[in-house]
């Protein structure tokens, strides 16, 4: 049992965590970039089902994340649902069918080349699991009445992050999927008011050919500025 003590009439715990020599530390974060450094967006699922357990774990570590005031205003809906897949998918093709054919820009549409991205979004059907990432604007407490949530895009996109290190630690492939706009999803999935559609992750194994586009990351001295 960690020790504990109050401060103020709030209780407070000892926090042990196993620290490393200064070789091991720099030895893992090397070893963990070059193993991120292989998570891709994937677009290509296969159908292979995953037990209901590892998404309960992928979720129980996306809440791991930092939040706001400790409020964690994310709620995770889970789709496996055959008919809600399709329903989704209907949705979400109608929706980027109207921004590939002239909501998004010349400019955005040829962003995008690279990506080789159209409306067509089978894969909202053949992923075994769709996990929607809502944001939680607010809380409602015993009363009805509003409660505050605090940096809820900072703390979703935490989430979202850790969402995604779970899948690829895993052994599974993810796609950050933003149809839009989105509220689409709240409907179909009967959400209440306080929340907001942010992102749509389909989850599964690779198909079994599987291609993504050939991309480079930034160098460090394209995304790090060191004041020594
Ligand atoms: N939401 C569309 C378009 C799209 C936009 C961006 I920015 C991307 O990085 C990828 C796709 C779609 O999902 O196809």
């Amino acid at each position: 049992m960690p020790k504990t003590k109050t401060i103020d009439g709030y209780p407070f715990e000892e926090y042990h965590r196993d620290t490393y020599t200064e070789e091991e530390v720099v030895q893992r974060s090397n070893d963990f970039y070059h193993w991120m450094d292989q998570r891709r967006t994937v677009r290509d699922f296969s159908d292979k089902p995953i037990p209901r357990e590892v998404i309960d774990n992928l979720i129980l570590t996306a809440s791991t994340a930092p939040s706001g005031a400790h409020k964690q205003p994310w709620t995770f809906c889970v789709v496996s649902s055959p008919d809600l897949k399709k329903k989704i998918r209907k949705a979400a093709e109608e929706e980027e069918y109207e921004s590939y054919h002239g909501r998004m820009t010349p400019e955005w549409l040829e962003d995008l080349k690279p990506l080789q991205t159209d409306w067509h979004k089978s894969f909202l059907e053949t992923a075994p699991y769709l996990i929607i990432v809502f944001k939680r604007a607010y809380e409602l407490d015993a009363k009805g009445n509003k409660r505050n949530n605090y940096y809820v895009n900072e703390s979703v996109g935490l989430a979202a992050g850790f969402l995604l290190t779970a899948i690829h630690h895993a052994g599974l492939v993810a796609l950050t999927h933003t149809p839009s706009p989105m509220n689409f999803l709240a409907k179909l999935l009967d959400r209440p008011a306080n929340e907001r559609p942010v992102l749509l992750i389909p989850v599964g194994y690779p198909a079994h050919e599987t291609y993504v586009p050939r991309l480079r990351r930034k160098s460090l001295d394209e995304v790090a500025a060191y004041y020594e």
